[in-house]
């Protein structure tokens, strides 16, 4: 859609949505049914309407995208942050039961907003925010952990070192994140190549259905436990917590983060990148970013810049060697490599000093921006002429753009594409992220999406579900339409390739009446 219709559109919802939240007939019988159980449950259940003071703080506590903070976004009718599974179970009974559709939030990282608000709706929405839920259990002996949805991976990290240095969990680099949204859409970071998505070491999880029924795997079936890691929890229900096989890393692992401009050879070494990092060694995670240089200060500028970002589970003189025998182009030199603790390397990604082991850094949120993204999966090298018509598109952007290129390969290519929803296994060599920073960007990012149309996956053109992008297509929101298999396919397609079917399978099994819904979840299917 054009920007005009965009801002049109939003406009009627606002005002549909106005319309039907006054209008609406089942909130004090919501409310009266939700204190019928806190009754039952002993604690009551947090809730807060517009009217209590701290609803908008509540709201934006967890809102990563500030995109989604301005008024022209349709906020919850109701916050209801629940203190123990039991909430959970009434505030889906009570949701359904007065035709409240509900919202899911573990870390607020979705890229479109779609945890906390519902940009095509006009039906008034409950927000059920987990940030209360979010202990965590680790066992090192077992090499386990249980932890609840509300909890951030940069929590469950810190929670790991605490009890062992030499432990970790493969899972993404913002420590922000939810586990919640992260773990059921994939899970991807710099452990990726060595031991796959955060999805791939679920080993058991508890998810409250559209029932209000408390199910674990042995009681929730194969094919949702399957559909849970890597489908997206919101299509199947309220996943409360997940039991974790924890990974094994070196006491020290050694990082660098190594940037060269257009000037200094950058394009060569973009290109001869995607030969070898796929093919590395699986204890090393090369990754490259392209952005403007001095990308914050817009005045000065305007060259581009690749920055080489690197995570080896081994020492500096071996990862040396195998830098200079594979990719001796980059020039890397033994004072650039740092060793340091696995933990303290995840505060290296992050931007944040390395000395300063504390659960507050670990909580800590840096990276709040307004933004729009994108994903992309490669699986032929794109040539040079390719490579400069991206950055001619990198360096004319009018804001802060980033291009993410991560290696696949490795553990990745060793999992079968159909072992969990996530497909994108063998044959793609990386991953591409797109970023671009402020509202008025946004053309700017589908130009570049379109310029990339030859260099990337086709048919379908790959995406991933955790970048989530409502440009690939949505479904319509009004009450109880239910989108047809032929529309939900067209984006379903691109990021599960032929695990959507299995999904419909799995939805309509699950939640034929589709209570869990948001702008791309699974439809369930009546054929
Ligand atoms: C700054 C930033 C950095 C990122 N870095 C990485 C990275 O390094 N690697 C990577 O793979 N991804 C990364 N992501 C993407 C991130 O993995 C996804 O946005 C992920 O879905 C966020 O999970 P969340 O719980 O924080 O988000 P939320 O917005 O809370 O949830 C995302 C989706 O999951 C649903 N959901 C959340 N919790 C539950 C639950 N308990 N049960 C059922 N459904 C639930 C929500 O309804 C929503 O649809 C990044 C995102 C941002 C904004
Ligand atoms: C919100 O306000 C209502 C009405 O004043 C009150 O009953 C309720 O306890 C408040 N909620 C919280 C969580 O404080
Ligand atoms: C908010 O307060 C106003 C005025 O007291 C009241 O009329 C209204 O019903 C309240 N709304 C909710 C959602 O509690
Ligand atoms: C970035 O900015 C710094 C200081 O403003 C300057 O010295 C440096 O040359 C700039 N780098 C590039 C690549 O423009
Ligand atoms: C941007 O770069 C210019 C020129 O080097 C410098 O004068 C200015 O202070 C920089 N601004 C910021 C915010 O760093
Ligand atoms: C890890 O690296 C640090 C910094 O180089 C060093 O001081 C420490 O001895 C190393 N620890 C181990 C167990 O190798
Ligand atoms: C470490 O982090 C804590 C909490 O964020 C902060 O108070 C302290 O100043 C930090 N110390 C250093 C040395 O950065
Ligand atoms: C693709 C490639 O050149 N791989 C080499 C990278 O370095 C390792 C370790 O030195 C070699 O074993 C690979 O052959």
């Amino acid at each position: 859609m054009v920007p005009l219709l965009v801002s049109l559109f939003h406009v009627l919802v606002v005002f549909l949505f106005s319309f039907a939240a006054s209008d609406t007939p089942n909130y004090g019988s919501f409310l009266q049914c939700l204190s019928t159980h806190s009754h039952n449950y002993g604690n009551p259940i947090p809730i807060y309407t517009p009217n209590n003071s701290s609803f908008s703080s509540i709201l934006n506590s967890r809102i990563q995208n500030l995109r989604f903070i301005s008024p022209i976004h349709p906020k919850p009718y109701i916050i209801t942050t629940p203190l123990n599974e039991a909430h959970v179970q009434a505030i889906v009974i009570c949701s359904r039961k007065h035709g409240f559709f509900i919202r899911i939030r573990s870390g607020g990282h979705d890229y479109e907003g779609l945890s906390y608000t519902s940009p095509l709706t006009n039906t008034p929405f409950v927000l059920l925010d987990l940030s209360n839920l979010n202990s965590i259990d680790v066992d090192i002996d077992k090499r386990t952990a249980w932890v609840q949805t509300g909890a951030t991976i940069g929590q469950l990290y810190y929670r790991i070192a605490e009890k062992s240095l030499v432990h970790a969990f493969a899972a993404g680099a913002c420590t922000t994140i939810g586990v919640g949204g992260h773990f059921s859409g994939g899970g991807n970071g710099f452990l990726t190549r060595k031991y796959g998505l955060s999805a791939d070491n679920v080993v058991d999880a508890k998810i409250v259905n559209v029932n209000g029924e408390i199910l674990s795997k042995e009681s929730m079936g194969e094919d949702l436990f399957w559909a849970i890691r890597g489908g997206g929890g919101t299509s199947f229900g309220v996943v409360l917590s997940w039991k974790i096989n924890l990974v094994v890393v070196p006491p020290n692992v050694t990082v660098f983060s190594v940037s060269r401009t257009l000037e200094e050879g950058a394009t060569d070494l973009v290109h001869k990148w995607q030969y070898i990092a796929y093919k590395l060694p699986k204890d090393l995670a090369l990754f490259a970013s392209l952005a403007k240089a001095n990308a914050s200060n817009t005045t000065t500028t305007s060259t581009g810049q690749a920055s080489f970002q690197a995570l080896f589970l081994g020492g500096t003189t071996e990862l040396l060697e195998i830098m200079q025998e594979n990719f001796s182009e980059l020039g890397l030199k033994r004072e650039d490599c740092i060793e340091m603790s696995w933990i303290q390397s995840v505060l290296f990604f992050a931007g944040l000093p390395t000395t300063n082991v504390s659960l507050n850094a670990f909580e800590a949120n840096i990276l709040l921006s307004n933004f729009k993204g994108a994903s992309d999966y490669v699986k032929q090298p794109i040539s040079k002429t390719g490579l400069q018509g991206i950055w001619r598109n990198i360096v004319q952007m009018s804001s802060t753009s980033i291009l993410q290129l991560q290696a696949y390969g490795g553990r990745m290519s060793e999992i079968s594409d159909t072992s969990i929803p996530f497909p994108h296994r063998a044959g793609n060599t990386y991953k591409i992220l797109y970023l671009v920073n402020n509202d008025n960007n946004i053309e700017e990012l589908r130009r570049l999406y379109k310029y990339m149309t030859p260099y990337v996956s086709k048919s379908p053109r790959a995406a991933y579900l955790n970048a989530r992008d409502l440009d690939l297509g949505h479904n319509e929101m009004w009450t109880n339409y239910t989108p047809s298999y032929e529309e939900a396919k067209i984006w379903g397609s691109k990021y599960f390739k032929n695990n959507f079917d299995r999904l419909v399978k799995v939805k309509s099994r699950i939640d034929p009446d589709n209570f869990f819904r948001n702008e791309q979840s699974i439809p369930p299917s009546f054929t």
